[in-house]
Order: structure tokens, then C-alpha cells, then sequence
């Protein structure tokens, strides 16, 4: 058994300050000393998946980050990790916890996962090795582990049996509640415009400084299609991670980062918007382009006609969520989600329609990822 200090601290000599995933009982000493250390940040997850994604993009932004969950949550990071993760080449450490390891007496609902954790994370294409249980061993562990994510660009997953650390106290600060949130409706029954049109006004509205992480399927080809810069992350896979990530990105940065998403990338992980308004970034705009289809697979409707998104912004701790149906109203409400501390969500309903000409980012995900990467952390040099 070691204690949480033993890894935390030699993770931290080793850059690793960031902390996000969804709590497992084996877990419990390391994550309540990351919560309770001021020195480690944490941010608690609604879905491992999620966490994979809010993880990512913190490196994305320079930031070494730890992803700590259950392996029965393994099924939950499947996406992002082999759509995210791998085509990207995004490393990050992860801390699985072993429940139903065979030879241990566990509940039935571990069994089968207990089996199967070590071939999933190889099938995932996540090197792993078991979690150190004394202290001597922690450093070695961590800079194996490390060197393997910088050979391979991958994330690597320790295996943590029952009783590996030893207990530790909660002191987690009661969240206090946040200011209420204002909704704004632009709306006037104008014309809905395109999404290509709506991106055209955010590429015009926005700074250079600004960080753009586009979602996946047509949002992202449009995108590069209008304008390919160093600023920009086309998302190709990961469908509702776009948000997650630009959390990751923008808690890590100074600069504006600006996430465009759509309207069923957002349903399939609306758990993302509670995590951003209890995280509050006051760099983040979340630009909802929501057509009422998965128009890129072939224009099946969403449910999103009956969903207020501003509503569910606002009620999650968003501080502002504006609505708009036209494009006057759109850069109206992206200047002021701009120019206002944030989390802020700019909603806008859309007519169907891609571009005629539309492209796919010839640029590799790598190459995105380095680019973009490269983007963040200027900046963070700049502002320090
Ligand atoms: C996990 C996952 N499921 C399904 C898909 C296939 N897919 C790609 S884009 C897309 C539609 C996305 O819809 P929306 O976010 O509303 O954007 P739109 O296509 O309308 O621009 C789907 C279902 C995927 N990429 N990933």
C-alpha cells in the first residue's frame, strides 16, 4: 500500500496537475486527496467518456492530465478513446480501478469487466501496467508510463487493485450556489440561416486569439472549408466531445475558446453542459448550431425541437444562454457572449443545408492536434 502523496506528489514533479474522471470506491484515497490538495485540480466528470474528452483537451492547452475511473466505466471512454485519442495522438495517463478482478470476491456486476479490463485497454490501444503499491516503486512506474505515452502518443492506464492506496480524508469545499444565469431571446421569426452562414459570422466575430473547436460530421468540414488556421480543431469522431474538450482547453488557458456544437452531438452527451456551468470558465462561449437533424449521415431528425437548450445553459450555471433564429440576432448574441465573462451559450436554430463545395480537412488529426496545441500554449507563454 502506498499513500495518495507518494503518487500525487511524484506525479506533479512530473507535470501532472490535473485531475478529472468519475469516482469508484478503490479510488477513493487518491481522489479525495486530489480534491482535498490545492495544488491538484479535479474536475468531477458525469461520464468517464466525458472525462477522457475534458482530459484531452487540457493537454491540448499544455496541461499533463490524469483521467481516474472505474473499470466498469471503461465502456464509457471507448468512443473518445479510440475516435479521440488515437487518430489525434493525445496522451494521457489514466488510473483504472480493478473491481471484479479474478480471485477476488466482487459483486456480479463486476465480474465480466473484471475479466476483460486488461484486453479492452489493449484493444483501446492503452499500454497498461498494475498500479505500484509501494512507495519505492511509484517513481519508476510513473516514468515508464511516461515515457511510453511520449514514444507512442497515447494514453497509458494504470491498473489499481483493491487497497493499493491508503485511506484519506474528504475536505472538499461545499460548492456554493452560483449566481443565477440570464436568458436572453433574440429570437424574431427571421429566416433561419445556414450553418455555413452562421460559421461565416463567428470566423468574422471572433479574434484571432481565440481557440475554435469544431464538432464532428459536417460542422468541422464546413469549417475548414470557409477558412483552415492554426486556431482551429476539426473534431472528427468523439460525436458529443466537443464541449468536453473545449472545457479542458479553456480551463487551462487565457485565451477565448469558442466550441461549435451541434444540436445531436450535444443531446448524446448533455451531461457536458452541467460540468461547464459547475466549472464556470469565464473564457468559454458554446455556440449551439442546431438544424434539428443529424444532417451529416443523411438528415434524420433530433429531438432537439422540444428541447430549450438556453433553459438547460442557464439551469446548469451557465452565465448567460442566448437565443437567436436569424443572423442579425446570432451576431448581436456572439458579441455579447463574447464581451461578457462566460460560461456563455449562444443557441441558434438553423435551416438545413451543407455547403456545395464542401471540403474535409486534408490536414491530419495529428497535425490539427500539434497545430492546435502549439496555438494554446503560445498564448499561455504570452500571458505569463
Ligand atoms: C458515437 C457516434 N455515433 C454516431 C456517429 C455518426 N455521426 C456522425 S455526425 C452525426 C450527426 C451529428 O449531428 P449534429 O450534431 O446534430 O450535427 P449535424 O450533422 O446536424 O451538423 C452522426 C450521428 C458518430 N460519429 N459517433
Amino acid at each position: 500500500m502506498i499513500s495518495a502523496d507518494d503518487f500525487l506528489g511524484a506525479a506533479r514533479r512530473r507535470g501532472l496537475g490535473f485531475y478529472t474522471g468519475v469516482p469508484c470506491s478503490f479510488l477513493t484515497p487518491l481522489i479525495n486527496r486530489v480534491i482535498s490538495d490545492s495544488d491538484t485540480r479535479y474536475v468531477g466528470a458525469t461520464s468517464e467518456g466525458e472525462a477522457v474528452a475534458i482530459a484531452a483537451g487540457a493537454w491540448l492547452a499544455g496541461e499533463g492530465s490524469v483521467v481516474m475511473c472505474q473499470n466498469s466505466g471503461l465502456g464509457n471512454t471507448i468512443n473518445p478513446l479510440t475516435s479521440l485519442n488515437w487518430p489525434f495522438r493525445i496522451p494521457t495517463l489514466m488510473v483504472v480501478t480493478w473491481r471484479g478482478q479474478p480471485g477476488l470476491k466482487d459483486e456480479p456486476q463486476h465480474e465480466l469487466m473484471g475479466e476483460a479490463t486488461a484486453q479492452f485497454l489493449t484493444d483501446a490501444r492503452v499500454e497498461h501496467g498494475l498500479f505500484p503499491t509501494r512507495a519505492e516503486d511509484v517513481e519508476p512506474a510513473l516514468d515508464a508510463a511516461l515515457a511510453r505515452m511520449g514514444e507512442t502518443h497515447l494514453p497509458y492506464a494504470f491498473i489499481m487493485e483493491k487497497g493499493a492506496v491508503g485511506s484519506e480524508a474528504l475536505d472538499e469545499a461545499p460548492r456554493p450556489p452560483a449566481a443565477p444565469g440570464e436568458i436572453i431571446d433574440l429570437s424574431t421569426g427571421a429566416a433561419r440561416p445556414k450553418r455555413y452562414e452562421a460559421l461565416e459570422r463567428v470566423l468574422a466575430g471572433i479574434s484571432d486569439e481565440t481557440a475554435v473547436i469544431a464538432t464532428t460530421g459536417f460542422c468541422g468540414r464546413e469549417l475548414f472549408t470557409l477558412a483552415d488556421r492554426p486556431q482551429h480543431l476539426y473534431q472528427v469522431g468523439s460525436m458529443g466531445g466537443a464541449s468536453a474538450m473545449a472545457l479542458g482547453v479553456a480551463l487551462n488557458t487565457e485565451r477565448p475558446v469558442v466550441v461549435l456544437d451541434g444540436d445531436g452531438a450535444a443531446l448524446m452527451k448533455l451531461g457536458n453542459m452541467a460540468t461547464i456551468g459547475a466549472q464556470r470558465p469565464g473564457n468559454l462561449v458554446h455556440i449551439l448550431l442546431d438544424n434539428g437533424l443529424h444532417e451529416s449521415t443523411g438528415g434524420q431528425a433530433t429531438v432537439s425541437a422540444g428541447v430549450d437548450f438556453a433553459a438547460i445553459a442557464v439551469a446548469c450555471g451557465y452565465r448567460k444562454a442566448i437565443r437567436a433564429d436569424g443572423l442579425a440576432g446570432f451576431e448581436t448574441g456572439l458579441a455579447q457572449c463574447l464581451a461578457t465573462p462566460g460560461p456563455n451559450l449562444l443557441h441558434v436554430r438553423l435551416s438545413a443545408g451543407a455547403m456545395d463545395n464542401l471540403g474535409r480537412p486534408t490536414i491530419t488529426p495529428v497535425e490539427v492536434a500539434q497545430r492546435f496545441r502549439a496555438f494554446v500554449t503560445g498564448a499561455r507563454t504570452a500571458v505569463a
